[in-house]
């Protein structure tokens, strides 16, 4: 195992990432901007270094300035969380040719996955159901793309090969608007990703986003923990995040599990990953591959017992996976909410000083936060300021205890979305179960009409 590991991010992943390493006696080095000296994580890490100023350009995605920590504090691995540099194949390699261990799959893998086309096409060929469309990129020749498009059917979406996470997209239901949008779509992408390179898929209407957790050893073993269903979002951030994935049948959920761990043992898969589907009329359709630890790892977590953070760095380490598939037992439901320093109506970020914190607990609570009283959120980077975190022996009992948390979490000085997750909580679709992608934003739009009124 490892002695000492470098944590290449902040806020709450950085004390979710030192707290695994406490708990496999490994040491930990937090590197932080000057606006985060005062974090919490910084001041309980066994070493700190200043890598740049605020702004994230300078210091969490300072390279040179990161390698040159790990040099410096002799650390053996670097852990880089979420967000930052966490898919930038080009920073594990440099991390690797440095001598140090990247907790993560291997550079060429976050490669493959980078290029949604690539990604695409390897899962394709493994057996992952994909949604239909274009056999890999868009060509050039204008009669080419209508044949393709009609054989899809409309509505189609335009998609750019360097984009993910909803950039890059464009959808199109008419033949008419086709070759303009795929025209635009190819010059936004090189201009944002370098990259025109575009593909199409069948345009969904309503579908769920659910994806399934993965984790993948050096050996050729590898098992999936399940599902989470992230459709509570809002302009592509989730709010809201659960597992299971309510009212889909766990034998189409093995079934699918089972494929993407196959996938991974056909692709050489190392380390967490975690497979995007769209999920409708009883159908799962890969998207994408994300291959980091996500935000919302905590909820799989909650029903598996399974610590996804301890098991990237045990992977990393060499161990062979210590469980076998059968050895995972789906227990209970767990909900997340994100908690945001921002306005519940506008979204527009609130950070400062906080005044007053106090956070929920009681049984099935778990709040994953770096945040503390008299702690100053700093304007330069995302809003996220915690995740608070609930566990029932049904989803109704989570629910219950999630409205019972968010009633006793206090915080003041800044604003935060915890109004809004009130009312989701007591939202009549969120209880039934099973809402789109598109609920929360029509909702919002509802209640803005109402105001409006
Ligand atoms: C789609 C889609 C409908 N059909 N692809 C947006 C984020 C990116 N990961 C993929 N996205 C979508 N791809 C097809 N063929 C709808 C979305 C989408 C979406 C997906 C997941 C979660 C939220 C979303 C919000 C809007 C659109």
């Amino acid at each position: 195992m490892f002695e000492k590991i470098l944590i290449a991010n902040r806020g709450e992943i950085a004390l979710r990432v030192l707290r695994a390493c406490r708990e496999l006696g490994i040491r930990t080095v937090a590197v932080h901007s000057e606006a985060d000296t005062e974090a919490k994580y910084v001041k309980l890490a066994d070493e700190s270094v200043c890598i740049g100023p605020a702004p994230s350009g300078l210091s969490y995605l300072n390279v040179p300035a990161i390698i040159s920590a790990a040099e410096v504090t002799d650390a053996e691995a670097i852990h880089p969380g979420y967000g930052f540099l966490s898919e930038n194949a080009d920073f594990a390699e440099r991390v690797e040719q440095s001598g140090f261990v990247f907790i993560g799959p291997r550079p060429d893998t976050i490669r493959l996955m980078g290029d949604k086309v690539s990604a695409k096409d390897a899962m394709k060929a493994a057996g992952v159901p994909c949604v239909p469309g274009s056999e890999g990129a868009l060509p050039d020749d204008p009669k080419e793309i209508v044949k393709i498009a009609r054989a899809v059917g409309y509505p189609v979406i335009i998609k750019a090969a360097g984009g993910g996470g909803g950039r890059g997209m464009r959808v199109v239901h008419t033949e008419a608007a086709l070759l303009n949008a795929v025209t635009t779509t190819r010059s936004e992408a090189g201009a944002a990703f370098g990259n025109p390179v575009v593909y199409m898929e069948k345009y969904l209407e309503n579908p769920r986003h659910v994806e399934i957790q993965v984790l993948a050893d050096q050996h050729g073993n590898a098992v999936y923990l399940g599902e989470r269903d992230c459709s509570m979002q809002r302009r592509h951030q989730k709010v809201i995040e659960e597992a299971p994935a309510p009212g889909i049948e766990r034998r189409l959920i093995a079934r699918i599990g089972e494929r993407c761990a196959e996938a991974c043992r056909k692709i050489g898969y190392r380390g967490a990953g975690t497979f995007e589907f769209l999920y409708e009329n009883g159908e799962f359709y890969f998207i994408e591959m994300n291959t980091r630890v996500q935000v919302e790892h905590p909820v799989t977590e909650m029903i598996t017992g399974v610590d996804i953070v301890q098991a990237q760095v045990r992977i990393a380490a060499g161990e062979k996976l210590w469980f076998k598939q059968r050895d995972i037992e789906f227990r209970g439901h767990s909900i997340e909410c994100r908690i945001n320093a921002e306005d519940p109506f506008k979204f527009t970020p609130s950070p400062g000083r906080i005044t007053n914190w106090h956070t929920p607990g009681g049984p099935g609570i778990r709040v994953d936060s770096h945040v503390y009283n008299g702690y100053t959120v700093p304007p330069h980077y995302d809003s996220m300021i915690g995740k608070l975190i609930a566990y029932g022996d049904t989803r109704e009992q989570a629910i219950r205890r999630m409205r019972i948390a968010l009633s006793e979490m206090a915080v003041s000085g800044i604003k935060t979305n915890v109004p809004l997750h009130q009312e989701l909580m007591l939202d009549a679709r969120f209880i039934e179960g099973g809402t789109s992608i598109h609920y929360l934003e029509h909702k919002l739009a509802d209640r803005n009409e109402v105001k409006k009124a």
